[in-house]
């Protein structure tokens, strides 16, 4: 319709409009992470599904068997959880519902561990995670990831706070009950809704962190 047509175009021209309470809009695009940069090697690489399969068994593709799954562009603001909003990203890849397509959770799984290189790790209620937004990011802006931003593969949860989405994804794991990730475990929020600014474990109230009902 004409007039969402409008409400979207304004809310696109109005920065205030999109940027979460407490965040800064930032030009550009700043590199953060905690730790190195690791380097892509092919041979070695692979992308597996572990944990509470609907089979049982563990999955894996290298790099190139990823070509003929399923790709989406999804255009989203990212939002670290420090402060900076960097806005409009163009990213291409594969819809996390692609992967749970080919790899059935168990019935019991609520959760998902991403996990990266180096051990880094992000946990993701399993609704966030195959949420219409949520991808593995091959591309930005049309070009493949710069490694600093997560070539060959990254997670991104637009919906939620950058550390929730995992630069050099290398597996996730399906979770039967809920456990912290990277972050989560340092300090930060379970859940990491920007809207709600669910920044610091502190504010989390009930028991995944979620808020309860008045
Ligand atoms: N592997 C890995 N992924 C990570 C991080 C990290 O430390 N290691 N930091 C997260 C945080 S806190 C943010 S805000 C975003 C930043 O993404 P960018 O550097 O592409 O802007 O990456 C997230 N992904
Ligand atoms: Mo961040």
């Amino acid at each position: 319709m004409a007039s969402d047509r409008q409400d979207t175009a304004e809310a696109a021209a109005d920065p205030a409009r999109r940027i979460p309470p407490g965040q800064r809009h930032v030009h550009g695009w700043p590199v953060s992470h905690y730790g190195p940069v690791p380097r892509f090697r092919p041979d070695r690489w692979n992308l597996r599904v572990h944990g509470a399969t609907a089979d049982g068994a563990e999955h894996s593709w290298t790099f190139d068997e990823l070509a003929p799954l399923p790709h989406v562009t999804v255009v989203a603001d990212l939002h670290c959880a420090s402060g900076p909003t960097s806005t409009d990203h163009e990213w291409y890849g594969i819809p996390a519902t692609a992967l749970l397509d080919l790899v059935p959770p168990a019935p019991e799984v609520t959760h998902v561990m991403a996990w990266a290189e180096y051990g880094y790790s992000a946990n993701l209620r399993l609704a966030d995670f195959t949420a219409s937004g949520t991808l593995l990011a091959t591309h930005h802006n049309g070009e493949p990831l710069t490694a600093e931003h997560g070539f060959p593969l990254r997670l991104v949860v637009p919906h939620l706070y950058g550390y929730k989405s995992p630069k050099w994804l290398r597996a996730v794991e399906y979770l039967t009950e809920d456990r912290r990730g990277f972050w989560e475990e340092r300090g930060y929020h379970n859940i990491a809704d920007p809207w709600k600014e669910q920044r610091y474990s502190y504010q989390e109230q009930g028991e995944d962190g979620a808020e309860r009902d008045a």
